[in-house]
């Protein structure tokens, strides 16, 4: 059979056309560049999905496999009892990027220090920052987890070794983004270009573009919050939530992991706090790689992330595992969470 020759497919079904549209296709699409710092960005992300690849097998394995679950009986540098899962983790994201020669120190929630790449490996200029597991209370029951990550440029030669120039504002991030391990996996991510999220195909083991340029809604009816710190609280954020206790059409949502929480969000709209409290003014969350690259999406959505005073991008922070207030999501909601803290 002779298939006449054109350049016209011949099949109308474009479902192949999104099944290619891989994570380094999309990077490069975005940078509208084959240049080697679009190439060096797309290969970047490109090893952060395996790293989402190789945990979310760990994780869909983790009851049956030994010694994947529970805790190691030690503590990270946030005084947190560690996980297993939170050590493979870390673990997998230095093996992904150790040879990559892409980057030249990685920092995490789980290392006191940035992990800086042995002299015998290929450097790159970029630094990733990121949480390996956020939601780690979720992993014995099952329950919804996360990586969130953010990707820097080294800033001068970092003589001292103590990566001081990672003490910036948000905005000098370059891209950011995370992994949702729930009933699929998700890489959601944004270089600056608008928040696309990509859904992993186990069958093609690929993450494949799922929702382009996604927005989100000016509000929604989602307050996500642990309200088991009321007490705690500032009287300005016991009255936002009183406020909302009186007020019809709220839903609380709240999954003990903020990759979760802020996923359901980026989408529907609506507001995650997670306040200072008396004992902790400065709260939970990290600055670096949890509330800086969520808020990195969030702008980029339209959204908005703030300590309460001031917009989180803003926020300097004064060591590597500094914490902040978070308030994050929908621009409307935001706003009136800060004219409790206003007034
Ligand atoms: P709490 C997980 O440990 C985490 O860092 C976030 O993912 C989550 O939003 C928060 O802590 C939950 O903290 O105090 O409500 O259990």
């Amino acid at each position: 059979m002779v298939i006449a020759q054109s350049n016209t497919r011949l099949s109308s079904d474009r479902s192949l056309d999104r099944d290619c549209t891989t994570l380094s296709r999309h990077v490069l699409g975005q940078l509208k560049s084959f240049g080697p710092n679009a190439q060096d960005l797309s290969a970047l992300m490109n090893r952060i999905a395996l790293a989402g690849k190789l945990i979310a097998r760990r994780l869909s394995q983790s009851g049956l496999v030994d010694n994947a679950l529970g805790f190691t009986g030690e503590t990270n540098v946030q005084g947190e009892a560690v996980k297993k899962m939170d050590i493979y983790a870390n673990d997998v994201f230095i093996s992904v990027f150790e040879q990559s020669g892409l980057v030249c120190r990685l920092a995490s929630e789980e290392m006191e220090k940035p992990y800086y790449i042995p002299e015998n490996c290929p450097l790159g200029r970029y630094t990733l920052l990121y949480d390996p597991v956020d939601g780690s209370s979720n992993l014995d029951v099952n329950l919804m987890v996360g990586s969130i990550f953010s990707i820097r440029q080294q800033e001068g030669n970092d003589e001292l070794g103590d990566a001081q120039d990672l003490l910036q504002s948000g905005h000098k991030q370059i891209g950011a983004g995370y992994i949702l391990y729930g009933p699929s996996t998700m890489l959601v991510y944004s270089i600056g270009r608008g928040v696309h999220a990509f859904t992993l195909d186990p069958s093609l083991g690929e993450f494949i573009l799922s929702h382009e340029n996604i927005v989100i809604p000016k509000h929604g009816s989602i307050y996500s919050v642990n309200e088991g710190n009321f007490c705690q609280w500032d009287t300005s954020m016991q009255e936002y939530v009183r406020y909302v206790h009186r007020t019809e059409g709220y839903s609380a949502r709240y999954s003990g992991a903020l990759v979760s929480d802020f996923h359901r969000i980026l989408f529907q709209g609506g507001v995650f706090l997670y306040p200072g409290t008396q004992s902790k003014p400065s709260g939970k969350l990290r600055l670096l790689y949890e509330a800086a690259p969520l808020a990195f999406l969030a702008d980029q959505a339209g959204g908005r992330a703030s300590d309460g005073t001031q917009p989180i991008l803003d926020v300097i922070p004064d060591h590597l595992h500094g914490r902040t207030p978070l308030i994050i999501g929908s621009s409307d909601d935001v706003a009136l969470v800060q004219s409790f803290v206003k007034s």
